[in-house]
């Protein structure tokens, strides 16, 4: 189909596209972790960035011989870019970029430590065959391409890129059905389509959220409004148990449930929880449930009790929609509401979001004295922040509703000795083998805090909700981690439990007296109905997808955003179906019946915040006849 002659005057473009064809198969191999189950996949895996770089550099044939080769270099030089960009990303996330998250440029400044953490001595290499191309350019023109392409000679160069992308289309549909209409799962986005088509494809999703919220109207709301109806429960028996207290939530930085009841070298990881959770409600099998947007995905999930996003974070994608938090509601029901974190206020674009979601004040970075001595890592050692919360706190007019974020548990778990309260570990991970001596001391921090809430008096009329924000140790770390629990190695089913965090329920007079172990499986969906439920507000005519964790018939579910999801007996996660007891594969048919539910779950979720459908909500209650004025 394609004359050697053409392929000669095309020289150039097919040495910078196999260089770059193998550049990247590579950087598959060696820099992410993508699962390959076949061979059928190794080959999809292989040929997948072909399409796109004969096609991107194919776009010179339409220009003047001279400017042909320059833009050749341009094009391998972009497309380098944005392979390095996805290495150093997903050294630190465990997860491809997305555009939402490269035009988070406030948080670049923070995130400095970590990218620059990141980076390696080797990754100058990546850019190794952009060299050789100015190289090949300057000195052997003969190389370049300077001849004249006839049209019939574009014409087949273009199909033979048209019959490679259909090929791998193909066989990537039918490897992976619904592949570009479900993309909750970017490792499987780009095992198939290849990390550069994704990044195209990636574009494409951001125009048309962009047109989403323009296209919808009230009537969007029907079908959603039916399903959250279906499923609503009635409230526990807890319900109105803590009315008019207090609430104080602590947002618990990359705390994962496997170190509770823990020890290393024989010394316990979390002493203070561990006694704390004997006098509280302790959910064991409550799952973080966030996505790119990291702590302040927890914190929507939180709030809202919607789902965040797939990609990118919600606080920054989504800021100025319409919400109907829990800053909002308790407001009306005479509460105060704060949040307290020792971080520049712009990070995670909380201090817009938090406008949003209706809290009354936001104690950032300003309200604390940071000094050398009291730093590290990323800010504000968390003993300080607590200690120099307490008066902010006094100064509250009660009932409040406060949250405190810490921040010392943070990668890259960051310590000075004398803060050492026990051993680090001894593992091929440095960073799991410093999260231990983090996690040791915020669980000071918080023992510390609550010695003080009770020496001045803040602490009977008080409610407390402590829960990890998401996973702290990525699967990048799978060897140490198995190390670590001592098994042969972390299985997908393995990382699903790992993303269980604690969640711990303390009331004063209540759990003390009767503490319990709550094993039903939940998420941080669930959040914003219990805390609502605990306070005796009326859930009725609240947008919410998750269940007060102490009603009766409440199922037993939860779905985390990549998709997987867990249910009583089974876990699904990896297109695979996993029995929860013994962590062995099952057949796919259990897991079936919940498939539908987790998908709608997170449709609807999204769809609510694509198209901003909160402001069509009256605020009393979105069961209501629409309004004329909304209607078509
Ligand atoms: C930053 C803190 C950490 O303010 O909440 O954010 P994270 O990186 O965990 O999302
Ligand atoms: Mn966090």
């Amino acid at each position: 189909m394609i004359k050697s002659s053409t392929i000669s005057k095309s020289k150039f473009i097919f040495v910078a596209a196999v260089m770059l064809w193998i550049k990247t198969y590579i950087v598959y191999k060696t820099s992410f972790d993508i699962k390959i189950e076949n061979l059928m996949q190794e080959f999809i895996l292989l040929i997948n960035p072909l399409s796109f770089l004969l096609l991107f550099f194919g776009i010179s044939f339409f220009m003047k011989p001279k400017k042909r080769n320059k833009f050749i270099i341009f094009a391998s030089l972009l497309s380098s870019f944005v392979l390095f960009a996805n290495v150093v990303f997903y050294r630190f996330f465990n997860d491809f970029l997305t555009l939402p998250v490269l035009f988070q440029t406030s948080n670049m400044g923070d995130l400095g430590t970590s990218i620059t953490g990141n980076l390696k001595i080797t990754d100058p290499l990546l850019f190794i065959d952009v060299v050789i191309l100015i190289l090949l350019n300057k000195y052997k023109p003969s190389f370049t391409i300077a001849e004249v392409i006839t049209k019939k000679e574009r014409r087949s160069y273009f199909i033979l890129v048209a019959v490679i992308f259909f090929l791998n289309l193909g066989l990537a549909e039918a490897q992976r059905p619904q592949l570009l209409t479900r993309t909750f799962d970017r490792e499987m986005l780009v095992k198939n389509i290849g990390t550069y088509n994704y990044q195209i494809y990636d574009i494409v999703l951001q125009s048309k959220s962009s047109a989403q919220r323009a296209l919808a109207d009230s009537s969007s709301f029907i079908d959603i409004e039916n399903y959250l109806k279906a499923n609503q429960k009635d409230p526990g028996e807890n319900f109105g148990i803590a009315e008019g207290k207090n609430v104080v939530v602590i947002s618990m930085e990359s705390l994962q449930s496997f170190v509770i009841n823990e020890t290393i070298d024989g010394e316990e990881i979390t002493p203070f929880l561990n006694e704390f959770i004997k006098e509280s409600y302790y959910f064991d099998n409550f799952y973080h449930q966030t996505g790119q947007g990291k702590t302040s995905d927890s914190e929507f999930l939180l709030e809202n009790s919607l789902y965040p996003l797939g990609r990118g974070a919600v606080f920054f994608t989504h800021a100025s929609n319409e919400y109907t938090a829990t800053p909002e509601i308790i407001k009306e029901h005479g509460y105060y509401s704060s949040v307290l974190h020792a971080n520049n206020k712009t990070f995670w674009n909380r201090d817009i979001m938090y406008d949003s979601l209706g809290y009354d004040q936001f104690y950032d970075i300003e309200s604390y004295e940071v000094t050398e001595e009291n730093s590290i890592g990323w800010g504000l050692k968390d003993i300080d922040f607590f200690e120099q919360s307490i008066d902010l706190l006094k100064s509250q007019p009660q009932p409040y509703y406060s949250k405190f974020i810490t921040l010392t548990n943070h990668f890259p778990f960051e310590l000075e000795e004398e803060d050492k309260m026990v051993n680090e570990y001894t593992s091929n991970s440095r960073t799991l083998n410093r999260y231990f001596p983090t996690v040791r001391y915020m669980d000071e921090s918080i023992k510390l805090f609550f010695d003080r809430l009770k020496e001045e008096g803040m602490y009977e009329n008080t409610i407390f909700v402590l829960y990890g924000d998401h996973y702290g140790i990525s699967e990048n770390h799978n060897k140490a981690m198995a190390q670590f629990l001592g098994k042969e190695e972390i299985t997908p089913f393995d990382s699903i439990q790992l993303q269980r965090v604690p969640l711990i329920i303390h009331i004063p007079g209540v759990t003390d007296v009767n503490p319990q172990v709550v094993s039903d499986v939940s998420g941080q969906i669930d959040l914003k109905p219990t805390i609502l439920s605990l306070l005796g507000m009326d859930l009725k005519n609240d947008v919410h997808f998750g269940h007060d964790l102490f009603s009766k018939d409440r199922l037993p579910f939860t779905v985390l955003r990549d998709g997987s999801f867990i249910t009583e007996k089974y876990v699904f996660t990896k297109n695979t179906c996993y029995d929860r007891t013994t962590g062995e594969e099952t057949e796919s048919s259990f897991c079936e019946p919940y498939m539908e539910k987790a998908g709608l779950e997170l449709d609807y979720s999204d769809e609510i915040i694509y198209g901003d459908l909160l402001r069509f909500y009256n605020g009393t209650s979105y069961t209501e006849p629409i309004p004329e004025e909304f209607k078509e």
